[in-house]
């Protein structure tokens, strides 16, 4: 009996274990499905408007977010509370650093969009790297979260949308930029190309901030072919399919 109880026990802490981690994934997609229809019901009520994007803070036991709109949330389960709520440009939500009735729990609701090299925050680290994925193929961990627009293809769109979504990714000059934009605005522009074009035809001079935004085909030199390359990359030729 003695060794029958000591088999036994552990077996039915992991039984118990393993219904309370199921309880808080329920608990964490019903408030995650509560706060998709806050977004819902927040676009019936204000058509005219846009996708209340953006990351979200909670007050009133996670009943109010606070972020680029005020949404309401319908949810009277479990307390959860999430140090990371971003909507995506899609509408889509995603819940992080959560904790279910002041206990933390490790199980993340949805994707967030945009974070490619999947560390859980969307920063303009994101929109740099995605750049770089982009033109001089580094190595991106989430390359496919890049797609902002859904086509099933990485383009400057993609770079630009999601820079947008951050309010225009910028560097300081002493930073890495994003890869292709020139003028350091945030944007993939002609203008951006344009630069590259006046450069090459030694009608101006740049700094290194500038030169390493515009080697667009990262071979260390700055000539006609990352003009070419930037222009293609800007009208769509250029993408990676996935
Ligand atoms: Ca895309
Ligand atoms: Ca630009
Ligand atoms: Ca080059």
């Amino acid at each position: 009996m003695a060794i029958i109880a000591l088999i036994a026990t552990p077996v039915i802490l992991n039984i118990i274990d393993d219904s309370r981690k199921s309880t808080n994934e329920q608990s964490i997609n019903l408030y995650g499905r509560a706060v998709e229809n806050a977004v819902a019901n927040y676009m019936l009520v204000n058509p005219s408007k846009a996708i209340p994007k953006g990351s979200y803070t909670q007050s009133s036991e996670g009943k109010t977010l606070t972020g680029s709109q005020v949404l309401t949330v319908d949810y009277d389960g479990n307390k959860v509370e999430c140090d990371t709520i971003n909507i995506n440009s899609d509408g889509s939500v995603y819940l992080a650093n959560c904790k279910i009735n002041d206990v933390e729990v490790e199980y993340i609701y949805g994707e967030l969009i945009g974070d490619v090299n999947n560390d859980g925050i969307l920063n303009k680290d994101d929109v740099i790297s995605l750049s770089r994925y982009l033109f001089s193929n580094e190595i991106l961990q989430n390359s496919s979260s890049g797609d902002v627009d859904g086509d099933r293809k990485i383009t400057v769109t993609d770079i630009n949308e999601l820079s947008s979504i951050l309010g225009k990714v910028t560097a300081a000059s002493d930073e890495t930029g994003i890869l292709g934009d020139v003028d350091g605005n945030g944007l993939i522009e002609t203008e951006d190309a344009k630069t590259i074009g006046q450069y090459v035809a030694a009608l101006i001079t740049i700094n290194e901030f500038v030169f390493n935004n515009s080697d667009t085909n990262s071979d260390g030199i700055l000539n006609i072919d990352d003009y070419s390359y930037l222009l293609r990359a800007i009208e769509g030729m250029l993408y990676k399919e996935f």
